[in-house]
């Protein structure tokens, strides 16, 4: 029986940059989590018979708004839910299982990379039937009906059992709780060659990886333990955690410092690399080498034939705008089109269902394809290992022979984090204030050719997004990008991107810092972060 809960709008049920994030005990209260749910269901394409899929990263409250969401999906009338062994579904395998069953959409329950447990943050992201995430049409749309709605369905039914696979009813509806690894196994099983990888790993090609107690434990163990015949113990804190053993499951060199000091280290693997809360970030260091983000999407791109899934070649590379030029480079030299695109997965999808894109990436770590709609943090790394065991070469081989062919983009991203939100629109509104008057004015010895606000229009499907980051660009290429975080869930995080590019025959072996320190005091110059928000120094440097 369906049973109507009435029910009044909460304010700020707006999806940022990847779905609706917020503190576990703001989606605690009665009525929270199911408005959004509902609000999800009243506005998405979910034809007669539809499927929906829900998963997770294993956070603390997944298993909750699960069971709640099983009975709200039962009462709005989804013939099918298939969701995920104990609640567990990396984004990337998410998108998968949408794709490869035919889902008209899912729900991802996920904050990524921000941490987990009672006192820390939660999330709710929908995911459209192409398996990625919904574009701004359908998050606006969503967000318009949390602003109205005074109602959701469910039914009355206990929960299921999530520990055991198979199917049950919940009214109507059938839920089939299903192995979370094994479609997205077989599938990089496709995409890579895991005969010649095992051959290498038997002859004495080694790799760490730190799942951060987060989502991709189990896929990491059984891929690269199990599939790939890494010994045990490659895949470290492989136990997905409720509050990711109270860690921050973010994979950078801060968070991720125990595999950093591996890599530095006497007796480094080949390979050392992390991924994040929901599985869809990779951090990549080789032996002695960290690759950055920006440079690993072009130095992917560049080698991708190696691997049997992209042996045809690429259709083109799409990056998000703040990520560096690095991988454009590759772009022309393969003759292919380069695309840049607002920060997001959900800007990609287009691309990557026209066929204008084949490979993506976003410089906060985010590589992926068109084998699935998301960022995908494994995919990353076994196109990687993949790479080192085609060509027998090192991590720090690739990336020394790709700068030297075609030039280094030195990149650094440094995040102000938690500042209140005044004075960091006032940062914002200091730099957009000055942007007509920047081109043509000195800093230092850096003289600015153009400056804006970033805006997009989707070449596929014409739409349109404004406010996507203030540039600020130098002659010579060099660049400073500035914007506020969509994925926080306190105050305001203040993203400054600063990038410099030398050229093949230019300075290649640099310190980034000393790279990139004059434009890091011209970003001082031109925004005023410490003048305004008191802060002297970043919180992370990635
Ligand atoms: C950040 C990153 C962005 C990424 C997004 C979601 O967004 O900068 O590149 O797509 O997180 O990633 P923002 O708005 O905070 O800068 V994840 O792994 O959190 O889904
Ligand atoms: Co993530």
């Amino acid at each position: 029986m369906i049973v109507t809960h009435s029910t009044t709008p909460f304010e700020g049920q707006k999806p940022g940059t990847s779905g609706l994030r917020k503190k576990v005990r703001v989606f605690a209260q009665p009525n929270y989590a199911e408005n959004f749910v509902q609000a999800v269901f009243d506005v998405a394409e979910r034809p007669d018979g539809s499927t929906l899929v829900i998963g997770g990263d294993g956070r603390y409250h997944n298993r909750t708004v699960i069971q709640q969401a099983i009975r709200i999906a039962a009462a709005n009338g989804y013939a099918r839910v298939l969701v995920g062994k104990g609640g567990i579904l990396s984004t990337p395998a998410a998108s998968h299982v949408i794709r490869k069953y035919g889902a008209s959409g899912g729900l991802i329950l996920s904050a990524s990379h921000n941490p987990g447990g009672p006192d820390e943050d939660f999330g709710i992201k929908y995911n459209i039937a192409n398996g990625g995430p919904a574009p701004e049409a359908v998050t606006e749309a969503i967000y318009a009906r949390t602003q109205t709605i005074d109602r959701w369905l469910s039914i009355e039914a206990p929960d299921i059992d999530l520990d055991s696979l198979g199917e049950s009813r919940v009214g109507e509806l059938t839920v089939e709780v299903i192995d979370p690894v094994a479609d997205y196994a077989d599938l990089m099983g496709i995409l890579f060659d895991f005969d010649l990888i095992r051959e290498k790993v038997a002859g004495g090609l080694t790799m760490a990886f730190d799942a951060m107690h987060a989502v991709t434990g189990p896929y990491a163990r059984e891929i690269l333990e199990g599939r790939l015949g890494f010994p045990a113990g490659t895949v470290r804190n492989g136990e997905p955690l409720e509050d990711f053993g109270g860690y921050h499951p973010d994979p950078n060199l801060v968070h991720a410092k125990a595999l950093y000091d591996t890599m530095m280290g006497e007796g480094a693997p080949d390979l050392g690399a992390a991924s994040d809360g929901d599985g869809d970030r990779n951090l990549i260091i080789g032996r002695g080498i960290f690759v950055t983000p920006s440079d690993s999407l072009a130095m992917l791109a560049a080698n991708a034939h190696l691997a049997p899934g992209y042996a045809g070649g690429l259709k083109g590379i799409a990056r998000s705008m703040p990520t560096s030029a690095a991988a454009d480079r590759v772009a022309e030299a393969l003759g292919i089109p380069a695309w840049e695109t607002p920060t997001g997965w959900k800007f990609f999808g287009t691309l990557l269902d026209a066929g204008k894109a084949t490979i993506c990436g976003e410089e906060s770590a985010g590589t992926g394809s068109d084998h699935v709609r998301e960022k995908d943090g494994l995919w990353a790394v076994l196109l990687w290992l993949n790479i080192l065991a085609a060509t027998g070469k090192s991590v720090r081989q690739i990336a020394q022979e790709h700068w030297s062919r075609f030039g280094r983009n030195y990149y650094a991203r440094h995040d102000y984090e938690g500042i209140e939100t005044a004075p960091a629109k006032a940062v914002m509104d200091r730099v957009e204030g000055k942007l007509d008057n920047l081109p043509g004015t000195a800093i230092g010895d850096l003289v600015v050719s153009n400056a804006d606000s970033f805006g997009y229009t989707d070449p596929v499907d014409g739409s349109v997004s404004r406010n996507q980051g203030l540039r600020v660009v130098f002659e010579g290429g060099s660049r400073l990008v500035l914007r506020l975080s969509g994925t926080g869930t306190e105050g305001a995080t203040i993203r400054l991107y600063i990038e410099r590019y030398e050229p093949a025959d230019g300075r290649l072996d640099g310190d980034t810092t000393a790279m990139l320190a004059d434009l890091v005091s011209a970003a001082d110059d031109i925004a005023g972060i410490a003048a305004i928000t008191g802060r002297t120094a970043p919180d992370v440097i990635t």
